[in-house]
């Protein structure tokens, strides 16, 4: 099973990840994640932290000579911020207390984590629902997409919108993606992608933020992913639940989502013809690649609401909880947008759940062995 977990605070010594279920014979290097960790660190509205770190794994097992041998991977990502943090974030007990913080941010993980966990400090909470963990989630993703990669599965994003700027461009093939890593804010739209630049640039000013949406999409996936025999087995859910893990994320779609609800069944379902060798096509992809929470042979497509990032440079009214009197917010530097951000994340998080039921399917403890699977599987179909 191909499973992980991370640990790490935004401002301590690092974050890890360690990847179980990896099979032998996956060819990675800390290049090939960095290449990832890159991308999730860009984007316009990004703010002053992207200046300090250049993301960069350190790989520590489950790796030799440049191939996965099917023991855990285990992935290193340093904090250099963290040097500028010691005396907030020391591991080791120093004796002198940190001050604490008491202004929780609305919408933030604040309040509901210094309820939770009976802190008189609100830094123990930021530190670990910070989207800094996505970094080492990312990583993880990496090592999805590289198996996925030999069996000519690939994942591209877009973003669809950011605050009111919207676009109707969607992601059709792979060569797309390569027009999305140009834009600045992942956008294939061109115009659409200067005015998000501009709305980005606006919220700013005004010590605001700003949310939007974006898409994953995921080419070349055999049909029999997931299934409808158990609820927890479908993969829309469980696309779905790890898209809305990524943080700020309120909303997630699969297919053509909310929309289908006011249409007829007829302009939702995507009908089946013949091609001249007798092979069975859709015009047609309303569902988004899944039915009965299995792939059908068409691309998976998920889309994401995020919502703008609650640490406003024009803070909101809040209570200290030490004081009890009406305060302001904590007023910490922070992004103005990370929808570009979100989406490469969203890019991670669904390739590790489509390399999961991918596993599921195929599985073997190595690429030979799947490679076997996979074949055999196509030939009886
Ligand atoms: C974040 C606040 C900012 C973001 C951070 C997420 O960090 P800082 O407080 O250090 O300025 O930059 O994102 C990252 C560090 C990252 O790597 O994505 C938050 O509060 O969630």
């Amino acid at each position: 099973m191909f499973r992980f977990l991370t640990a790490g605070e935004s401002h301590g010594p690092g974050l890890t990840a360690i990847v179980d279920g990896v099979p032998a014979g996956i060819s990675i290097s800390a290049k090939d994640i960095n290449v990832e960790l890159k991308r999730r660190q860009g984007g316009f509205g990004r703010g002053g932290r992207m200046d300090i770190e250049s993301d960069a794994a350190e790989i520590l097992g489950g790796v030799r000579e440049g191939m996965t041998i099917g023991s855990p991977v285990s992935i290193l990502i340093r904090n250099k911020d963290y040097k500028n943090w010691q005396d907030r974030m020391s591991v080791e007990a120093t004796g002198k207390k940190p001050e604490p913080i008491t202004t929780p941010r609305p919408g933030h993980a604040d309040m509901a984590g210094y309820l939770k966990y009976g802190f008189d400090d609100i830094r123990n909470v930021i530190e670990r629902a910070s989207a800094r963990e996505t970094a080492a989630r990312t990583a993880v993703g990496a090592v999805a997409k590289k198996m996925l990669t030999i069996f000519d599965i690939r994942l591209a994003s877009n973003v669809l919108s950011i605050g009111d700027v919207k676009t109707e461009s969607v992601i059709n093939d792979m060569e797309d993606a390569k027009i999305i890593n140009g834009s600045q804010v992942r956008c294939i739209n061109e115009k659409a992608s200067k005015r998000m630049v501009e709305a980005i640039k606006k919220a700013k000013e005004e010590g605001d933020t700003l949310g939007g949406v974006f898409e994953i999409v995921v080419f070349g996936l055999p049909p029999g992913l997931g299934s409808y025999t158990q609820w927890d087995m479908r993969l829309d859910s469980r696309l779905a639940g790890a898209v809305m893990s990524i943080p700020a994320i309120k909303g997630v779609a699969i297919g053509d989502g909310f929309a289908v609800s006011e249409k007829k069944g007829s302009q939702v379902h995507d009908e089946m013809s013949l091609t001249r060798d007798k092979r069975i096509k859709r015009t047609t992809n309303r569902a988004g690649g899944l039915e009965g929470g299995v792939t059908n042979g068409e691309p998976v497509r998920v889309t994401a609401a995020m919502k703008p990032i609650p640490t406003l440079k024009k803070p909101l009214h809040t209570v200290d909880v030490k004081s009890t009197k009406e305060a302001l917010a904590l007023k910490e530097r922070s992004d103005v947008c990370a929808v570009p951000s979100a989406a490469v994340v969203g890019e991670a998080v669904v390739a590790i759940e489509v390399a999961k039921a991918f596993l599921e399917k195929f599985g073997g403890d190595s690429i030979k062995e799947i490679e076997r699977n996979l074949s055999s599987y196509k030939e009886g179909m």
